[in-house]
C-alpha cells in the first residue's frame, strides 16, 4: 500500500474578483482543500472564493506578505501544500501535482510560471510553489519560502497574468511602498534593489527602474563565480532599461563586461544585439563597424535557442531573434538572407 498523503492549496488575496474563479477553477480537482486568506477585498472576492469551494479566512493586512501567506499556511491540514496567487492559473501538470498524493512530503517543488507582458512577449521564470506542510515564508515582499528537503524541478507549468498593463496600476504602488520601506531598513540589500527597479520596470518607467539597477549593480559589482538567480533578469532588464532611454553606450559597455558570464544565454545576446542596433541607428556613422556584431549577436541567438535561465523570454533564442535579423537584412537590402530566416519568425 502507498501511503496517501493530503494536498492542500493556499493562497492570499485582496480584490481578486477579476480572477479568482480561474485560479480555483484550474486546480479545485487536484487538491483536498482550498484555503484561500483574505487581506482585505471590497469586492465580490470572498463570495466568489467561498462559492468555488475555499475556505476563508481573515487576517488585518500588515505590510507583510510572508506574515499573510504564513496564516494561510498555518490554516492548512495537508502534508503538501501548493501555492499560488489570484492572478496565477494551472495549465499543465495536473497529473503532477495529483501525484503528490503518493509522495513523502521531504522535498520542495519548483514550478515554471509564465507571464504575457504587455509588449506581446512571455517571459519564463521558476518559483518554489509546492511545499511539505511545516515550510515558511520570510520577507516583507517578494517573500522566500523555506526549502525543506532538495530543490526539486516540477512539471507544472502556471500561467500568469498580473505583469499586464491593465493589472499594473492597482498593485504597482503598494508594491513600491512596501519595497521602499524594506529598503529604509536593509538600505544595502541589493536584491531589493533589483525588485524595485523591476517593478518600475514593469510599470515602463526606463529611468527610475535603471536607478535601482544601478544601485544594484554598485551593491554586488560584476558578476562572480556563483550569482544569485535574479542576477540573470537582473543583467538582461538592465540591459533593456538602458537601450529605453537611449544609454546604448553604457548598455554595450555593461553587455561587455558581463560578456564572459552570460554569452551562452539567448536572452543576454538577444538585449546586447538590441543595444547594438540602436547604437547604430543612433551613430549612423559606426553602422559598418557596429551593424554586423547585432547581427553575429542575433545569430549567436539562434543557435543558442531559448534559455531556460530565470526570466528568460520565450523566442529571444529563435522567433524573436529570427525577427530582428529578417528586419535587419531587409533594411539592408539582403533579401535572400531575410528570405531564408522569414521561416523562423513564426512563434
Ligand atoms: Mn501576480
Amino acid at each position: 500500500m502507498t501511503a496517501t498523503y493530503r494536498v492542500s492549496l493556499a493562497m492570499i488575496v485582496r480584490d481578486e474578483a477579476r480572477c479568482i474563479e480561474r485560479c480555483l477553477e484550474s486546480v479545485r480537482e487536484l487538491v483536498d482543500e482550498m484555503v484561500v486568506v483574505d487581506t482585505g477585498s471590497t469586492d465580490d472576492t470572498v463570495a466568489l472564493a467561498e462559492a468555488a469551494g475555499a475556505t476563508v479566512h481573515h487576517v488585518t493586512w500588515a505590510d507583510d506578505f510572508a506574515a499573510a501567506r504564513n496564516v494561510a499556511l498555518g490554516h492548512c491540514t495537508g502534508d503538501w501544500v501548493l501555492v499560488l496567487d489570484a492572478d496565477e492559473w494551472l495549465v499543465s501538470g495536473a497529473e503532477v501535482v495529483t501525484s503528490l498524493r503518493s509522495a513523502e512530503p521531504v522535498f520542495t517543488g519548483a514550478v515554471e510560471i509564465a507571464s504575457p507582458t504587455s509588449d506581446g512577449t512571455v517571459t519564463m521564470i521558476r518559483q518554489v510553489r509546492v511545499l511539505p506542510s511545516g515550510a515558511r515564508y520570510t520577507g516583507r515582499i517578494h517573500e522566500q519560502p523555506d526549502v525543506i528537503g532538495e530543490e526539486r524541478a516540477l512539471d507544472v507549468r502556471l500561467e500568469h497574468d498580473g505583469y499586464l498593463a491593465e493589472q499594473l496600476a492597482s498593485k504597482a504602488g503598494r508594491n513600491r511602498r512596501l519595497l521602499e520601506m524594506s529598503l529604509a531598513e536593509d538600505p544595502e540589500n541589493p536584491f531589493l534593489w533589483f525588485q524595485l527597479a523591476r517593478a518600475h520596470d514593469v510599470a515602463r518607467s526606463p529611468a527610475a527602474a535603471c536607478l535601482g539597477f544601478e544601485r544594484a549593480y554598485q551593491l554586488t559589482g560584476p558578476t562572480g563565480p556563483t550569482p544569485p538567480p535574479w542576477r540573470h533578469p537582473f543583467v538582461v532588464r538592465f540591459l533593456a532599461c538602458l537601450v529605453m532611454t537611449g544609454r546604448t553606450q553604457d548598455a554595450i559597455d555593461f553587455a561587455v563586461s558581463e560578456l564572459e558570464h552570460w554569452q551562452g544565454s539567448a536572452d543576454f545576446q538577444f538585449m546586447l544585439g538590441h543595444a547594438l542596433h540602436q547604437h547604430a541607428l543612433a551613430h549612423p556613422e559606426l553602422q559598418p563597424e557596429v551593424l554586423p556584431l547585432a547581427e553575429d549577436a542575433w545569430l549567436t541567438c539562434l543557435s543558442l535557442g531559448d534559455s531556460s535561465l530565470p526570466g528568460a523570454t520565450i523566442g529571444h533564442g529563435t522567433f524573436l531573434a529570427a525577427r530582428q535579423l529578417v528586419s535587419l537584412y531587409e533594411s539592408l537590402g539582403r533579401e535572400p538572407d531575410a528570405a531564408r530566416l522569414r521561416p523562423l519568425t513564426q512563434p
